[in-house]
């Protein structure tokens, strides 16, 4: 499995992934901030060009939801997903697809400023979408209750960037869920993996 890679992107997202499933993997460098980048070569992996990208044998393709359910899917034994016939299944896909779908634009509505028309627009509204994550996230501790899933992941991942720059507001369940999830190993060896690349600019 080739994870293509750049240091402090969202790439960190599937390389915590891939530290979850603890299965041999290689990095490849992809420098968005290179001239010339996107490669014509790195778009036959991610047609957006962006990272992450993700390679085991057939096509390449990019999107961190793409990625995490492939990767959990390829090692069911680790239970980072439900199984395709497990009644859980389809919320966790729901949970998996909200980043991508529902947080990152009602993330970006924050820092510009705008006020879209909730029923318009795909992800609602800021207040909409974040009040559904709080509201799933309170039983915890995790979404699926003590099995801690790759929609956690991406959810950690994304409620902790957020945070960082100031396009999330700080509430108790967010900060809470993500001081959990960055307590897990895997977290922490993705987070040293992420430092050496970062080094090696
Ligand atoms: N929806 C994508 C977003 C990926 C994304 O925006 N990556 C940024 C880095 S954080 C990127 O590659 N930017 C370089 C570019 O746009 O060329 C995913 O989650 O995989």
């Amino acid at each position: 499995m080739k994870l293509y890679h750049c240091p402090q992107t969202r790439a960190f997202t599937a390389l915590w992934m891939m530290e979850e499933t603890g299965e041999p993997y290689e990095i490849v460098r992809v420098d968005i901030r290179a001239p010339g980048h996107p490669t014509d070569a790195y778009k036959m992996i991610n047609p957006m060009g962006k990272v992450a990208g993700f390679k085991d044998g057939g096509f390449g393709f990019g999107e961190t939801a793409a990625i995490l359910l492939y990767v959990a899917d390829k090692f069911p034994e680790k239970k980072l997903a439900p199984r395709p016939t497990d009644g859980a299944r389809g919320r966790f896909l729901q949970w998996l697809m909200f980043s991508a779908t529902t947080l990152e634009p009602a993330m970006m509505e924050k820092r510009l400023g705008s006020t879209p028309n909730t029923v318009s627009a795909g992800w609602g509204d800021y207040d909409r979408a974040f009040g559904a994550l709080e509201a799933a996230l309170k039983p915890g501790p995790w979404l699926f209750g003590d099995q801690f899933t790759a929609a956690d992941l991406y959810i950690a991942s994304s409620l902790g960037f957020g945070m960082m720059f100031g396009m999330i507001d700080k509430r108790r369940a967010f900060v809470e869920f993500s001081e959990r999830a960055s307590a897990r190993p895997a977290f922490k060896r993705a987070q040293e993996i992420e430092a050496k690349e970062a080094a090696k600019k």
